[in-house]
């Protein structure tokens, strides 16, 4: 059985913990504490430490999904969980105040994880303002990394179905790479 580890990173108030929810087969682990920022983020509770799930892909893989605090005060967990985690799904909410800035910092943030795993995107709270595209994210993205090979989505984590949609993508991604990488070379043969 192949285990991926997954993690969602975004802002206050993107999504994490309702994607996280809507996606785990088993009660998720969440660390909610009273939010006292609410100008961020209008809701009563924010995470403080780590949320975790779990969801079964396709019978046999097993993924492990951990959401981190979006607020930066609380992101000496951000290190510990990304060098456990093969790939990233960065929330972000279309109603923050600079939403390609901010989804880019996270993309940078966590840069190794496209480099051994992969990302995607997730633009959340479409409904809310309104006329949300995924051009502008894509397009500042291919500017700032054209390197990179990240698909963007509008998604709901509210959502089951369109967070699966997500997940898959981003597993596929990471399976694809896995199975593209040279195999390791052998180890050198003594001569006698
Ligand atoms: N209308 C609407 N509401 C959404 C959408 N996505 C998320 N929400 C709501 O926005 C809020 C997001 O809160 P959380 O899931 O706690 O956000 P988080 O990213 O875990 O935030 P922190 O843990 O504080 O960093 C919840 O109340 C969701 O129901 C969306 O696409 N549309
Ligand atoms: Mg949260």
């Amino acid at each position: 059985m192949a285990e991926h580890v997954i993690l969602f990173a975004g802002p206050m108030g993107a999504g994490k913990t309702t994607a996280i929810e809507a996606l785990s087969e088993v009660p998720v682990v969440r660390t909610e504490a009273a939010n006292t920022d609410r100008e961020t983020a209008d809701k009563a509770t924010t995470t403080v430490a780590l949320d975790y799930g779990e969801i079964t892909v396709g019978d046999v893989d097993k993924v492990r999904l951990y959401g981190i605090p979006g607020q930066r005060r609380f992101d000496f967990m951000w290190q510990i969980l990304k060098d456990r985690a093969r790939g990233l799904v960065v929330l972000v909410n279309a109603d923050a105040p600079d939403p390609v800035a901010s989804m880019l910092e996270f993309i940078e943030e966590f840069r190794d994880l496209h480099d051994r795993g992969g990302v995607v995107v997730g633009v959340t709270r479409a409904d809310v303002v309104g006329g949300t595209s995924t051009a502008a994210f894509s397009d500042a993205l291919y500017a700032a990394h054209p390197e990179m090979l990240v698909p963007v989505f509008t998604v709901d984590p509210r959502e089951p179905e369109q967070m699966t949609t997500v997940l898959l993508t981003l597993v596929a991604n990471i399976e694809m790479r896995a199975a593209m990488a040279p195999a390791a070379p052998a180890p050198a043969q003594e001569v006698h």
